[in-house]
């Protein structure tokens, strides 16, 4: 009879395997180490480094913001590595703006590393596909500048701390209203690219809330560079003001091509103008650009200025959103690390749904179980080509 059993189960096991319902004890299932530590908080002490996987753009059309993320979360570990009690092993991986190349990484990250948790991807264009692999591993992914609608939706596993735009809209447009009088605008987007097609659709609810009337409507592709025909019908409408939803290489020319065209009006932006690269490419065409974002230099948020000093003197440059906002993904990760004092997946991912006004250089940030962002959106204006604080009327 016990033999019996015995065997039934080893039939029903072998089975699982072949079919691939379960992975052995080995497999892809669990982070590496001995990741259950003694003491809670800051006395937590995990005897194994805990993994964390990073994928980037670090080169191709994202890079503007990818290598600024890369800085920061570094940055934040080299930090917490010098806390006692938990080591960080960070792995970062460059996606090359590329879903394929995205893909690879994550398995790499996911399967052969055996790491606890992946910060990024850069792009939600590329996030709606590799997180799909993260949550079907069970791997806790916590994105920093994925902010279209229906990211934390993909599963219990996915997080971001990035401001979703549908928050930093739903403040920029009615402070630009305000601070430019605004009646009427054209709105241009990015049809193809997730995020832009996504934060237009928020555009179109925003400007409709606000009663500001949309009087051009265009779209172009993400590697357009010929946009004449688009701004001659934004010019014939005569916008008090340009809505853009774009990523940098198709907005550069796109600018650039309405100022030779007589086209003065100024531009209210997506997450993408919230990077010193564009606006400093931009030049002159920036000056008063107004975009909603998560993270001010001018704001003075918990170590905000600390960090600013430590950047610049890591990488010789100041700052941006995309670098605090990594910055911070980090000190996220070791508060669900410590919680528990366990730094595997499933102890990540309890944790990090459960973080409540935590003191960041975002400003208090919580994350909810579905896996969402809740901070104070700042809307800010390019002045002297500084994106500052912008003062209401
Ligand atoms: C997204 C974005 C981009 C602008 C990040 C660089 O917000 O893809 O969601």
């Amino acid at each position: 009879m016990r033999i019996r059993i015995a065997s039934a189960t080893a039939i029903v096991a072998a089975t699982l395997l072949l079919t691939g319902c379960v992975e052995s004890s080995t497999g892809n299932d669990k982070a590496e180490g001995n990741l259950v530590g003694k003491g809670e908080g800051a006395k937590c002490q995990i005897e194994d480094p805990v993994k964390v996987g990073a994928v980037f753009s670090l080169t191709e059309a994202a890079a503007f913001a990818g290598t600024y993320q890369k800085e920061g979360l570094e940055l934040a570990f080299k930090e917490l590595n010098k806390k006692d009690g938990v080591e960080y092993e960070l792995i970062q991986e460059d996606d090359k703006t590329d879903v394929k190349a995205s893909l690879a990484a994550f398995e790499k990250l996911i399967d052969r590393e055996k790491v606890s948790a992946i910060v990024g991807p850069t792009l939600s264009n590329l996030a709606f596909k590799t997180y799909q692999d993260a949550e079907q591993a069970g791997v806790p992914a916590l994105g920093v500048s994925t902010t279209a609608e229906g990211i934390p939706d993909i599963g219990d596993y996915i997080f971001r701390n990035s401001l979703p735009e549908q928050y930093a809209l739903a403040a920029s447009i009615p402070a630009a209203k305000d601070a430019l009088d605004l009646k009427k605008v054209a709105v241009l987007h990015d049809e193809q690219d997730e995020f832009t097609a996504s934060a237009y659709k928020t555009m179109k609810e925003t400007l409709k809330e606000a009663e500001i009337d949309i009087v051009a409507d265009e779209q172009f592709q993400t590697t357009d560079t010929e946009f004449r025909s688009q701004l001659t019908n934004v010019k014939s409408a005569k916008p008090d003001a340009l809505v853009l939803s774009a990523l940098p290489g198709a907005t550069i020319p796109l600018v650039k091509q309405a100022r030779e065209l007589g086209i003065d009006a100024p531009i209210v932006g997506g997450n993408a103008f919230n990077s010193p690269v564009l606006i400093k490419q931009l030049e002159d065409a920036a000056e008063g650009l107004i975009v909603g974002g998560a993270w001010s230099a001018k704001t003075e948020t918990p170590g905000n200025a600390e960090f600013i000093k430590a950047y610049k003197k890591a990488y010789d440059k100041d700052p941006d959103q995309f670098a605090a906002q990594a910055y911070t993904a980090g000190f996220l990760i070791d508060e669900a690390v410590r919680t528990d004092c366990d730094g595997n997946r499933d102890a990540i991912k309890d944790n990090l749904g459960q973080i409540l006004k935590f003191d960041t250089v975002l400003g208090k940030l919580s994350l909810d179980e579905t896996g969402e962002v809740h901070q104070e959106p700042v809307v800010q204006i390019v002045e002297d080509g500084k994106l500052t604080p912008l003062k209401k009327k």
